[in-house]
């Protein structure tokens, strides 16, 4: 290829996947990881990996012209749970990092840029079924608050100064493969390592809070999909509404216990069901399967079978 990808928040739940995927498909040595933090032993062992903070743009500069980088993926965040704890420290983070990369793209340094958003970006106000594309935004989260200022930015780079960038607005994505961290979706991913370690779960959002939910699979398919698609097909240029499925904590348990009949869950609700309660309880993502082809495989019947497969055989 004529120049190479780096992957910023690497080590991270989504940043692990993609990039071994990035590597499976581009070739390991076409692929740079970097983090904060180094990721897990498959993510080091298999192609060249950076240290690097995400809010220290001369340094993300540096790795952009030695390792002569056409595409960057920008996935270091910090996310709503967390973000509620740290609001500036979210805000710096989640706008810095995306202004150092826009900035490195209008200087024309590289060529193309993913960033997430998230169902995040829509608040109490918005419709909360098959909520549309453009819609009311009245995110009542600091990281919903930078997400959709973000979206905001990317627009008008593009807009301005004809930036690529390309952009999902992720819903809750379910993985075993890394843990997610700080997230309100992040019970659907606890609750499978519980049912095969523990057999019960106490959930920290309630039995009917239903939001939007993905497999990785699926999330990481949308990315590479986005990012593959011709730029004239982009017609969204915040970013795309995205959906696969949507439950509840109760629905989720029903099917885990399909498969171990045992199970049991209970509901302790805490700061986070604040956060689940403002956002939407499903996706009306048309556009974006109108535009690019956007297609999901996977329901809520085969995400549960393959992550009690995926956890179960990390535990051997
Ligand atoms: C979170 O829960 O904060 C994230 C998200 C939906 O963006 N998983």
């Amino acid at each position: 290829m004529a120049g190479k990808i780096l992957i910023i928040g690497a080590s991270g739940q989504i940043g692990t996947e993609l990039s071994l995927k990035l590597r499976e498909i581009h070739g390991n040595e076409n692929v740079i990881a970097s983090d904060i933090r180094e990721g897990s032993d498959e993510l080091m062992q298999s192609g060249p990996f950076e240290v690097a903070n995400a809010m220290d743009g001369e340094l993300i500069a540096r790795l952009v012209e030695k390792h002569n980088i056409m595409e960057v993926y920008l996935m270091a965040a910090m996310l709503s749970a967390t973000a509620e704890k740290a609001p500036m420290k979210a805000w710096a983070l989640n706008m810095d990092s995306l202004f150092h990369v826009l900035n490195l793209a209008l200087d024309k340094k590289i060529e193309k840029v993913f960033w997430p958003s998230s169902i995040a970006v829509f608040g109490p106000s918005t419709p909360k079924e098959q909520t549309p594309q453009t819609t009311i935004m009245e995110p009542a989260t600091v990281y919903g608050i930078s997400k959709q200022t973000g979206e905001r930015w990317c627009e008008y780079f593009h807009r301005i100064y004809g930036v690529d960038v390309r952009s999902i607005r992720y819903p809750g994505i379910i993985s075993y493969k890394t843990l997610p961290g700080g997230g309100t979706t992040d019970y659907a991913v606890e609750i499978f390592h519980e049912a095969i370690k523990k057999g019960s779960y106490t959930s920290f959002l309630n039995k009917d809070t239903s939001l939007p939910m993905m497999f990785m699979e699926d999330a990481i398919k949308a990315t590479i999909d986005i990012m593959e698609a011709p730029s004239e097909n982009i017609k969204v240029r915040s970013s795309y509404n995205l959906s696969a499925m949507s439950f509840t904590p109760e629905i989720l348990a029903e099917e885990i216990k399909k498969k171990i009949p045992d199970f049991s869950i209970n509901y302790k609700p805490d700061f986070r069901q604040k956060i689940a309660d403002s956002w939407p309880s499903s996706i009306d993502d048309s556009e974006a399967r109108k535009d690019w082809g956007w297609q999901h495989k996977f329901n809520l019947e085969s995400l549960t079978e393959e992550m009690l497969k995926g956890v179960e055989a990390q535990l051997h």
